[in-house]
């Protein structure tokens, strides 16, 4: 079974303003900016009781969270579930037929080994399994 949620996607045009409406009305605070160019995105970290939210700003107009903005609006974007020995999920759901996006771990913007899948496979909403290796999934 999945470990638990490990953080929520939430596509911003300004992470700079999205982050001054958590602040005022949530109190919480931004623990670390960072950009990750493969993917687009430059990625502030919220942390949110077990969970961590992640802003993603676009970068430039390739991103795939540009793309997303420019067709549905800023909002939730992805819903990312810490599992144990993500190779092997990708090879099982790889056979069952799930379509993967990522069919090799890579490097997310916390540096573990992440992979999303397909919308279309996933009942309309982007997946993303997270790897990690030394931490409960509320170890944030
Ligand atoms: N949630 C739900 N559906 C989504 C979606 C999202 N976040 N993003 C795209 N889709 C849907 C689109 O609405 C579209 O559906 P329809 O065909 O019914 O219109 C379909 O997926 C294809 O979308 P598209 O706009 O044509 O875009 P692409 O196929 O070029 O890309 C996707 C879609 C999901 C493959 C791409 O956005 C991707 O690879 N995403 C994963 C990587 C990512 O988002 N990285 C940023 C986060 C970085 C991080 O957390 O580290």
């Amino acid at each position: 079974k999945p470990r638990g949620v490990d953080h929520i996607g939430i596509a911003v045009t300004s992470i700079d303003e999205a982050a001054s409406f958590y602040r005022s009305h949530f109190q919480l605070d931004i623990q670390d900016v960072v950009e990750v160019p493969e993917q687009g995105v430059r990625v502030a970290f919220l942390p949110l009781g077990s969970v961590t939210l992640e802003l993603l700003e676009p970068l430039g107009e390739n991103s795939p969270v540009q793309k997303f903005i420019d067709k549905k609006g800023p909002g939730l974007h992805h819903l990312a579930i810490a599992v144990e020995d993500l190779q092997d999920r990708l090879t099982q759901m790889k056979r069952s037929g799930v379509q993967l996006i990522d069919e090799e771990p890579k490097t997310g913007a916390q540096g573990h080994p992440i992979a999303f899948l397909h919308p279309k496979s996933t009942h309309g909403s982007l997946l993303e399994l997270v790897e990690r290796k030394d931490e409960s999934a509320d170890g944030h």
